[in-house]
């Protein structure tokens, strides 16, 4: 009687974990697609929101230069850094500089907008592969605080002060990579791309997602998600262009 009990009450305690580990389950959605320009650009891979309204930097990691390009993918200014590895950028406007990462290098690369370098930064995260390295970064303004996501191997988003050391890390386990992450202010959101799984999600600020998004942009690597126009704008590195989506309500 006893066993039999015991056996029951197990039983009972395993389905009790399964329910936990289903709970909450997060929604999947296909975004609508509502322009697509080419750049003159070979390989994108950031994009960041500027000082001038609908325009945006990216970089690009053939060139390792930075550029200024309008809502329909013309350059307006290039700035010619001449970097290893470029493969992300966010404009920060209380301070008017422009954050570039070097993946390989493990680096941040601050620059005022005419581009002369005012300070770099050592990024000190665990390294297993030169390019599994930092492809994403963004600012939130309000805690001044810098979010870098590694690409994978591991795949995390680590938190940063304005000077660059680690304040937290959050593992991510939602995508088969991670290629670039924005921070949406009005509703304090992070957003984080997947260029492998093709895939938006919409985070907390710990990078768990609350709602996954389908884009099917082959390499995604760059993401501005504009909540006043209501927009999403993303670069793809493969086919060098600029994809405009509807932001979901
Ligand atoms: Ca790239
Ligand atoms: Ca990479």
């Amino acid at each position: 009687m006893v066993r039999k009990t015991i056996i029951l009450l197990s039983g009972f305690l395993f389905l009790l974990s399964c329910v936990e580990v289903h709970k909450d389950p997060v929604e999947y959605e296909s975004l609508i697609l509502l322009q697509v320009f080419d750049l003159d650009i070979e390989g994108p891979s950031g994009l960041s929101k500027s000082y001038l309204p609908d325009h945006f930097y990216t970089v690009c990691d053939k060139t390792g230069n930075v550029y200024l390009i309008n809502n329909k993918g013309e350059i307006f200014q290039t700035i010619e850094l001449g970097g290893d590895d470029l493969e992300g950028v966010e404009f920060v406007e209380e301070n008017l500089s422009v954050y570039v990462v070097e993946e390989r290098l493990r680096m941040v690369i601050r620059l005022t907008p005419g581009g002369s370098v005012l300070d770099t930064f050592h990024l000190d995260i665990p390294v297993q592969n030169l390019n599994d390295g930092p492809e994403g970064i963004a600012y939130n303004p309000d805690k001044k605080h810098f979010y870098i996501v590694n690409e994978k191997n591991p795949a995390m988003l680590f938190v940063f002060d304005t000077l660059f050391q680690m304040i937290n890390e959050y593992p991510l386990n939602f995508a088969k990579d991670y290629s670039s992450v924005d921070y949406e202010p009005v509703n304090n959101h992070l957003w984080i791309l997947s260029e492998e799984s093709k895939l938006l999600a919409r985070c907390n600020l710990k990078g768990e997602p609350e709602k996954i998004y389908q884009t099917n942009v082959p390499d995604g690597e760059g993401l501005v998600v504009d909540v006043g126009n209501e927009l999403i704008y993303i670069v793809c590195d493969d086919t060098s262009r600029l994809f405009i989506f509807k932001l979901p309500d």
